[in-house]
């Protein structure tokens, strides 16, 4: 086939028509998104999913100094998110719920690390009031003044709005005005109806999730924005709920990064009865899961590969399928973990440069708001990747 693209030869024909709208910056439709998925031709997906990236970021590659932070795993959802391993009900074995005492405890590994933003995410728990985190975030804030707080996700804001009898804005006023700043993507899941009735019945629907955001976007708190892959979604499914964060983009330019989410199957409802316990995503959709969002979100600046869930090894393969941002330190991970991840819970930052430099890239260490902090690492002492 005659090559009008510049890209080279692409083995599925199917992609030719979307190479030139990647080559002349045209918007992908919905069928395109499909047709990407579609693909069994990986390495021409890459390639037009680098260019796209390599136009917007170059050879830069963002990183993170991050601690995340699980203050609970108790949650009134523990029995309807059937894909979930870490939450618990109040009374089960292993359920816990920090003191603040505890979570200020846990936030001292700071000290002494290059730590720059804590991640707090937990349960839906149904006693933590408000005033719980509004504390939380005042006395993180004045223990560790200069580290922002990036916390609780569009579900958990929505409890805290009914347990309160609050409404979302109000919820998030008092939060903003105790020290958090931005909110992290999860609870997203799939937006689709059919598929939210199987994994998560009782969770905010997909457009709840989405006016949360609107309206944080509206109190100028920048989000994340996330997709659960892998489980019993079909592709169409897929590029719906890449939709909606796109058309929510467009109006509010208030979503920072993209993360994919590989559905990690072990200790869970639902890889018993998929019948998947032991057998994660694929590298192959891995990949294919960073390519088609750099593709698809044209207003959407970073996709970010969350090593702990696809490895290290996956993260830096993602560099070269369309992706420039990679989880931080994190510290010490329990959600994907309690699903039988099996990567380290903590990335050395040299480490992380290291996995960068790795794949020929540019390392830029970031702050919460992607502002780039630090550039040069000419004096580091390499850490080589571990194996996992
Ligand atoms: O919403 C739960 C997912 C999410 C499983 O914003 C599972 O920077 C896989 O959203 N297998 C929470 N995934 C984590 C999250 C996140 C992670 C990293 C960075 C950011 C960010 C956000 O974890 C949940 C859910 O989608 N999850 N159970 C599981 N078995």
């Amino acid at each position: 086939m005659p090559d009008s693209t510049g890209f080279g030869r692409l083995r599925d024909s199917a992609l030719q028509p979307i190479a030139e709208k990647v080559r002349a910056g045209v918007r992908l439709e919905p069928a395109d998104g499909v047709a990407l998925y579609a693909t069994s031709d990986l390495l021409g997906l890459g390639a037009l999913a680098d260019f796209a990236n390599q136009r917007q970021n170059g050879d830069r590659v963002f990183f993170s100094a991050n601690q995340h932070i699980n203050p609970t795993n108790v949650c009134v959802l523990r029995n309807t998110c059937v894909f979930c391993s870490f939450a618990r009900m109040p009374k089960e074995d292993g359920a816990y719920t920090r003191s603040l005492e505890e979570v200020y405890a846990e936030a001292e590994q700071a000290r002494g690390m290059p730590t720059r933003e804590f991640h707090i995410v937990g349960g839906l728990h149904p006693k933590l009031r408000l005033s719980y985190y509004t504390d939380m975030f005042r006395g993180l804030k004045a223990r560790h003044p200069g580290v922002h707080i990036k916390a609780l996700t569009a579900v958990e804001i929505a409890h805290l709005a009914r347990i309160e009898k609050l409404s979302i804005r109000q919820v998030l006023e008092e939060l903003k005005s105790s020290g958090l700043s931005t909110l992290p993507g999860g609870g997203a899941e799939v937006f689709s109806t059919a598929v939210r009735a199987t994994i998560a019945e009782r969770k905010l629907t997909g457009a709840e999730w989405i006016a949360v955001h609107r309206e944080a976007h509206a109190l100028g708190i920048p989000t994340n924005c996330t997709m659960l892959y892998g489980h019993v979604e079909t592709p169409e499914d897929r590029v719906e709920h890449l939709t909606m964060l796109r058309d929510l983009q467009d109006d509010t330019h208030g979503f920072l990064t993209y993360i994919p989410l590989a559905y990690h199957p072990d200790h869970n409802q639902l890889g018993e009865e998929l019948g998947r316990v032991g057998s994660a995503t694929t590298g192959y959709e891995d990949l294919k899961n960073v390519a088609v969002a750099r593709l698809y979100f044209d207003n959407i600046d970073h996709i970010k590969t969350h090593w702990p869930m696809v490895t290290p090894f996956m993260s830096q393969l993602a560099l070269a399928f369309g992706c420039d941002d990679v989880e931080g330190t994190v510290v010490y991970e329990r959600v994907y973990h309690e699903a039988g991840a099996r990567t380290d819970m903590h990335m050395p930052y040299g480490r992380l440069v290291e996995l960068i430099r790795g794949a020929g890239k540019q390392p830029v260490e970031r702050d919460s708001l992607y502002q780039p902090i630090r550039e040069s690492f000419d004096d580091m002492v390499e850490e080589p990747l571990a194996a996992v």
